[in-house]
């Protein structure tokens, strides 16, 4: 009997093989790693007859109708491959969720804000008394919900170049691209392959779909010319003739010739200037969905962002901890280092994509009272860094983060921020950011503990 051959047993890959199961398809379940001893989840998909391949072991491919391919798998590894020189149907778990929705998908990608962007607009939606399930890159495969969620619910989901890149007929009506700076290198090779992966969220669109473009970004700007869509520009820096910007000092919505102010950029909650770019696209997809403009500007008033991005978590003795954990490329850093004016204390580093940290650590310079370096990384960031003229004396190494988290509370003294934003992804120490974030934040939250009882003794 042929199978279906899922590869990567994380999140995307567990719920695709779940979805597989429900149907009666026979499954494999392939992952390089051992992944011993078995989560529980991985335990039941095998109760329920799913044959295991891990640690690298071969599947036999002569058994296999098609295979859907996890996210976070490059289609260069050997298996993959074979399965292509094959022509075993091969497709990612977004298209397959796809395949298989019958909702709208508003889709939104960009090197950075994406996932700011995607809450912002569920709930833009919410609040609109529209129904809306928020998913993709996010957190949730998309594949667990689609064939259950509610005939009126718009999929608001958050897709990143490696689902992108594996798509053949995904047309969301909406998608949108907010940015797009390198990143991902290591996995799609050169600049051209990244931004083709992200115009791929356009690509099979029609007149009748649109598509969100940031005007200010160069890249885009000139991508727009091939979208099949309907083009729906956003600025913060220009006023444009037609579509969504900033002019003095207020979101405005341009349309032939008429303007509709929304809000005030000060009424804003979450702050930044990329923030404001994320309300900008979340008010031009609100736009294209008719939404009130009343409607939008509450949505923007009181949506307080998201955990892991500038999240903050203490204030201890006038020093501020920052979780920006998700920040996990340079310019999602050096976006952090201008969000806020304090003298800093830079927690960076990570899993190795051969990103340039050069521009990061220019940014960081001038505000720069130490840069506290761990992971794979932390030797070519303190290179850079002295080569920019952080002085050595500014720049240490550690082993771990709890190292890293105590000498900050050390070192930090009144009026700085402890930033963790390590411009690098975390697979190299932490099974994701989340964890990453959650590690930082109980340890400030430990030591808040310590100094506290220290003030009580
Ligand atoms: N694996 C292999 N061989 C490889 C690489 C990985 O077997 O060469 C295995 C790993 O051992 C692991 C499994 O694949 O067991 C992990 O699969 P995955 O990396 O696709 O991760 P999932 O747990 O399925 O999570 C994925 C997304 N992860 C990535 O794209 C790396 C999650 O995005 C997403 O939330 C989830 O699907 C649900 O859709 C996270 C992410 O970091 C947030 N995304 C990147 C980003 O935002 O920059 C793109």
């Amino acid at each position: 009997m042929k199978h279906t051959l899922v590869i990567g047993a994380g999140k995307s890959g567990q719920a695709a093989a779940r979805f597989l199961l429900q149907k009666k398809i026979p499954v494999m379940l392939y992952d390089g790693k051992m992944q011993e001893p078995f989560a529980d989840s991985i335990l039941d998909l095998q109760k329920r007859g799913v044959l295991l391949y891990m640690g690298g072991q071969n599947p036999p491919l002569q058994m296999l109708e098609q295979v859907i391919i996890s996210p976070g798998v490059p289609l260069q590894i050997p298996l993959v491959q074979e399965i292509i020189r094959n022509k075993i149907p091969l497709l990612g778990e977004l298209e397959f969720a796809y395949q298989h929705a019958h909702n709208p998908f508003i889709a939104i990608t960009g090197t950075n804000g994406k996932t700011t962007t995607t809450a912002l607009v569920g709930q833009m939606i919410k609040d609109a008394g529209l129904s809306s399930f928020v998913g993709g890159n996010i957190g949730t495969p998309l594949i667990d919900v689609v064939e259950s969620l509610p005939q009126d619910a718009t999929i608001v989901a958050e897709v990143s170049s490696f689902q992108l890149e594996t798509t053949q007929n995904f047309k969301p009506r909406i998608g949108v691209i907010l940015n797009i700076t390198p990143d991902h290198l290591d996995r799609h090779g050169n600049m051209e392959n990244y931004i083709a992966a992200k115009a791929s969220i356009f690509a099979r669109q029609n007149k009748n779909d649109d598509t969100i473009l940031n005007y200010d970004d160069p890249i885009l700007r000139k991508l727009a010319a091939s979208s099949p869509g309907r083009v729906v520009f956003f600025s913060r820096k220009e006023i444009l003739p037609q579509g969504v910007f900033v002019e003095d000092g207020k979101i405005v919505v341009g349309e032939n010739g008429q303007k509709t102010p929304i809000l005030p950029i000060s009424d804003i909650y979450i702050k930044g200037a990329h923030n404001i770019e994320n309300a900008l696209a979340a008010v031009a997809c609100g736009y294209c969905l008719g939404l009130k403009p009343q409607s939008m500007a509450h949505s923007l008033v009181t949506f307080t962002g998201m955990p892991h991005r500038l999240e903050f978590v203490a204030n201890i003795n006038d020093v501020l901890y920052v979780n920006d954990s998700k920040g996990t490329n340079p310019d999602s850093t050096i976006k952090a280092i201008e969000a806020y004016p304090h003298p800093l204390l830079l927690i960076a580093g990570g899993y190795n994509k051969n990103s340039n940290y050069t521009a990061m650590l220019e940014t960081l310079r001038p505000k720069c009272q130490y840069l506290l370096l761990l992971g794979e990384t932390a030797e070519a960031i303190a290179e850079t860094a002295l080569q920019v003229g952080i002085p050595k004396e500014k720049i240490m190494q550690f082993e771990s983060l709890q190292e890293v988290v105590a000498k900050a509370f050390v070192l930090a003294q009144k009026g700085d921020m402890v930033l963790l934003s390590p411009a690098c992804a975390s697979w190299d120490m932490f099974a994701n950011f989340e964890q990453r974030g959650n590690l930082f934040k109980s340890l400030v939250k430990e030591k808040m503990g310590d100094r506290n009882g220290e003030k009580a003794e």
